[in-house]
């Protein structure tokens, strides 16, 4: 397997570009200890078109409102944050990458649970990411029930993406791969369907896609929203509501959101074939609109791509430090 960091040079950190080489931090950085970062997952696609963002102003808007949960002020505005992920990919020469904002309170001369003493630093990377859930995953993976619980909503908001979050992600994700299985879906603390350890999940019933609320414990995902608004312009019927796990055992079609696993089919769950036990009709409608748009074949009639721009010279564009 190639490594995704193969030929990226530069990570971006409060304000300037510096080597990959150089992005360490302190180990007594706070979020190190206690969870204290929030961040975010962006696809570049290679479009018809150039390379282009897929909706990079609603990742940074998300990024600006996890760190508000936590009070982290970030002293760039939103509109820096967008630049400055341009900035980076163009640097690394990327036609297509992932591109990873991270925000967490560093090293501050202070040690324990209270982080408002410590820095709040601010790094863009970027990389090559393949296919998340594996290379067949287009054909459909197998889940299980996690029996790990989402967190409850009193007690961490999932509309957060917040690192922390993501140890509940990991015994998801381990107690399912270490089962053979891609995949996790977590119940919500009430015992309704909530999501995977990196991604939304939607199924078809009688022709009508239905997706867990945010009350759910959910990630406000931006895919989420995007297949939303696809199958609403593919007059799909769309839905939002609490769905009670029996029904992922018998739904006509189930699939995971993400940025990461972008639309990826599910085939099974605990063993029991979904339908036919491979993607279903309009899993497969919405699939293909999703690709049409972020490879630039189909309009972008929502307005979804952002374009990196042109490369600029490396020497006006690089600081090293
Ligand atoms: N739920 C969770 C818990 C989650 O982490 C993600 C994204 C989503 C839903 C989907 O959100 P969106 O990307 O806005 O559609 N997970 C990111 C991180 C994956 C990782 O392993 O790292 C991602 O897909 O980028």
């Amino acid at each position: 397997m190639s490594n995704p960091f193969d030929g990226v040079r530069w990570i971006w950190k409060n304000g300037q570009l510096i080597d990959f080489e150089k992005a360490t931090v302190h180990v007594l950085s706070h979020a190190l200890h206690y969870g204290s970062g929030v961040f975010e997952g962006i696809r570049c696609y290679n479009t018809k078109q150039g390379s282009a963002v897929f909706r990079l102003p609603e990742h940074i808007r998300r990024l600006e409102n996890s760190a508000k949960v936590y009070r982290m002020p970030i002293s760039f505005t939103g509109e820096e944050l967008i630049e400055a992920c341009c900035e980076t990919i163009r640097a690394n020469e990327l036609p297509s990458c992932y591109i990873r904002p991270l925000v967490f309170r560093g090293f501050g001369h202070t040690i324990g649970v209270n982080p408002l003493q410590n820095p709040v630093e601010v790094f863009i990377a970027c990389w090559n990411w393949g296919k998340y859930l594996g290379e067949e995953a287009e054909s459909g993976v197998d889940v299980c029930v996690s029996s790990w619980r989402r967190i409850a909503a009193d007690s961490m908001p999932a509309v957060s993406k917040a690192t922390g979050n993501y140890l509940n992600g990991q015994l998801i994700k381990i107690e399912a791969v270490t089962n053979g299985y891609a995949e996790g879906l977590a119940l919500d603390a009430r015992g309704f369907v909530s999501e995977g350890s990196g991604e939304n999940v939607f199924m078809v019933q009688d022709g009508v896609l239905l997706t867990p609320p945010l009350a759910a414990s959910v990630l406000q995902g931006i895919t989420r929203d995007t297949v939303v608004k696809i199958a609403r312009d593919l007059g799909i019927p769309v839905r939002e509501e609490q769905i009670p796990r029996g029904q992922l055992y018998t739904c006509d079609e189930l699939f995971m959101t993400g940025t990461a696993a972008e639309i990826t089919p599910i085939r099974s769950v605990d063993r029991n074939p979904v339908g036919q036990g491979c993607p279903g009709e309009i899993t497969r409608r919405i699939m293909a609109e999703f690709k049409g748009i972020v490879s630039g074949e189909i309009a972008d009639r929502h307005g979804w791509l952002y374009p990196v721009g042109a490369a600029v010279p490396q020497a006006a564009a690089v600081t090293e430090r």
